[in-house]
């Protein structure tokens, strides 16, 4: 039976376990990379285990999602990450430089090689044959002191390519179109693995908004093979050295298929607020845009940005519309300002911004009340633009780029206008934007610690007896941003989790927080793909600082409930999600005998409050219900030593 491409590569990194969907595996991992919003714990968390020396080949830490430095709290995150950087011999990506997986595409990603990041789009090293995985801080840290990542084995939906896009149409319509076919929850459990002749239509640069954008399908990967066309890609970049072809044999087995033919695909917005509500632009109609924002690890690109400079050339941006730019990296700037394209973008009306995550996090430009966004970003969920009210479409960044010029919303392929073709070029690395490790030893270099860098909470071992009070009951999709949001007010304290904690769950039940406090002691109810999006494990550490013991939820997505494991809070399913129904805001809820049920196939959770006990299950591996019964990861790291 032939192999697919994403146990190919599973498999040459192989330390224990066996390769079969559902078993616990250990991975070598050859590259980490964190940024700076989840790099504070990570490196705090690196700190706490005492390693002498990183395990892994390469290791790096971009600075690329809170740039703005409004107060001294970020600045202060910078300098200590860059600090533990130089002790344990990781390299340092400046402010400035750019876009973390941008970056890590363009100067360091290498087919077949196994990538883990402090983030959920990680896995843009896909676009180059990389398994590139979105973890929690903690399992980053982990993988740097002992160059491992353990995981369950997923399985592999293999997305067959036939056809070529036409004109108008872009990488980022496959993905939105995978998206309304598969759901946000239609890859988890899965690696989402490309083939078929319409591959080799498609660029690195292609590829990558695809593999990136799978994230939004709670997929654990996606993977494209490395071809002729990475080949090139690589040696643009003056990393030739770095090819190596690859790809699925011929008679692969995958466990699902889904037939994409390129030259069908319209132009598609995802509307608000979740990334597969996907309809295409022409059925959603012209409607009235009030900004346009185009950059985001997505599309952020060299030829996507080349693309917008050709559309917006000798054009003007409408006025009713405030287009902004940010590039995905500082290479990518300089050869637009070198061919003139930054030119032509500024002439047409647009405003350039820095390069980085910016308005993506909600880091400033968010649109006013109640207007119309079109981003080329990857998330549209509801107030994560720093405007509540606003509606923000998901689109590629042609129809971004047309759009802005028309003020409405604009399928490019009715404007008659003609694309030039755009050719991937040669452009010089950076190299003043990264601080390699100095090479001294660990002792020799003091960590920098600012005063709003503070301990991350630790869990304590597991009771045999759990009691909590219900402190929140969630919808279906809720995502890490409305567990802890991120935005320009919130995000320089992502180092201080007892601050943070005071806006836990904030946009859907703003007395959440005090609630828990009063309480002490906590649990949550959730639907469906629960703590979905973002890799933060804030999301799981606030709930951790105020008391909260297990969330039961109808189905969780992947990194939260690795999060939530690393922070010793179980996470339950119901056996029955009709269960659901019966459980109430300030129900009491025990679990009796916690320590034996953990290892159990199900876990019995009775509401004092109702009389009813609820079987669930956690499918806990032997190493996850370790964790939990010691109180987190860290504890369980720390008996193991
Ligand atoms: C995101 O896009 O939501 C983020 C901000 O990049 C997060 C990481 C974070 O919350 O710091 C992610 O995708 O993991
Ligand atoms: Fe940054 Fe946005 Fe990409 Fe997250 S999704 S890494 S915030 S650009």
């Amino acid at each position: 039976m032939g192999k697919t491409l994403a146990y190919k590569i599973l498999e040459n990194h192989l330390i224990s376990g066996e390769l079969t969907p559902g078993s616990e595996i250990t991975v070598k991992i050859d590259q980490t990379l964190t940024q700076d919003s989840t790099g504070t714990m990570v490196y705090l968390q690196l700190e706490a285990m005492d390693t002498e020396k990183i395990k892994t080949e390469l290791s790096l830490a971009y600075i690329d999602h809170n740039t703005l430095q409004t107060g001294f709290e970020n600045a202060d995150d910078h300098a200590f990450i860059k600090s533990v950087a130089q002790r344990h011999g990781v390299i340092f990506s400046k402010p400035g430089n750019g876009i973390c997986h941008q970056l890590h595409l363009e100067n360091y990603g290498v087919p077949g090689k196994t990538l883990l990041g402090s983030d959920s789009h990680t896995p843009t090293g896909g676009g180059l044959g990389m398994i590139a995985i979105g973890a929690g801080g903690l399992d980053v840290a982990v993988a740097m002191a002992k160059g491992t990542y353990s995981l369950s084995v997923p399985k592999v939906i293999g997305i067959k390519l036939t056809g070529k896009l036409p004109m108008w149409s872009s990488a980022k319509d496959v993905i939105l179109y995978v998206l309304k076919e598969l759901t946000v929850k239609g890859g988890v459990g899965y690696i989402v693995e490309y083939f078929g002749e319409g591959v080799k239509t498609l660029s690195v640069t292609d590829r990558a908004t695809i593999t990136n954008m799978g994230a939004e399908l709670g997929a654990t990967t996606s993977v494209f093979p490395s071809d002729e066309n990475t080949e090139e890609y690589l040696r643009l970049q003056g990393r030739a050295g770095d090819f190596v072809p690859l790809a699925a044999d011929e008679d692969a087995v995958y466990d699902k298929i889904l037939e994409v033919d390129l030259s069908t695909l319209a132009p598609l917005a995802a509307m608000p607020h979740s990334p597969d509500n996907v309809a295409s632009v022409k059925e959603i109609g012209e409607i009235k845009i009030d900004q346009v924002a185009i950059g985001s690890c997505t599309n952020s690109s060299y030829t996507d940005l080349m693309k917008v400079a050709s559309i917006l050339k000798g054009n003007k941006v409408h006025p009713d519309v405030s287009l902004v730019i940010s590039p995905g990296s500082s290479r990518i700037l300089a050869q637009l300002a070198k061919n003139g394209a930054l030119a032509d973008m500024i002439a047409s009306g647009a405003r350039i911004i820095e390069n980085a995550c910016g308005p993506c996090i909600g880091m400033g430009q968010s649109p006013k009340s109640g207007a119309v966004s079109l981003r080329t970003f990857n998330r549209n969920f509801k107030g994560r633009s720093g405007t509540n009210d606003a509606s923000v479409y998901l689109v590629s960044p042609e129809t971004a780029a047309i759009s802005a010029i028309k003020g409405v919303l604009t399928d490019g392929s009715t404007t008659g206008l003609a694309l030039p073709e755009i050719k991937l070029c040669e452009t010089e690395k950076i190299d003043s934007f990264t601080i390699n490790p100095c090479g001294a030893c660990k002792s020799c270099i003091p960590v920098e610690m600012g005063p709003n860098i503070k301990p991350f909470p630790r869990n304590t071992a597991l009771s045999d007896t759990v009691s909590a009070e219900v402190t929140l009951v969630a919808g279906n999709n809720i995502t890490t941003d409305d567990i802890m949001p991120s935005d320009s007010r919130l995000l320089p304290f992502r180092s201080n989790v007892p601050h943070l904690a005071n806006y836990c769950f904030e946009k859907i039940d703003a007395g959440f927080a005090e609630r828990c406090k009063a309480k002490g002691s906590c649990a949550i109810v959730g639907g469906d793909n629960y703590g979905q999006g973002s890799s933060r494990e804030h999301a799981a550490l606030a709930p951790l600082y105020l008391g909260v013991k297990f969330v039961i939820a109808k189905s969780f997505a992947r990194i939260h409930r690795s999060n939530l494991i690393n922070s010793g809070i179980m996470p339950l399913v119901f056996d029955d999600p009709k269960d659901y129904d019966d459980i109430a805001l300030g129900n009491k809820l025990v679990i009796e005998n916690a320590v034996s049920q953990v290892s159990s196939e199900h876990i019995e959770v009775k509401n004092e409050t109702t009389g009813r006990t609820y079987k669930t299950h956690a499918d806990f591996s032997e190493l996850e219900a370790a964790m939990i019964l010691a109180g987190g990861k860290i504890n369980y790291l720390k008996q193991e030593n």
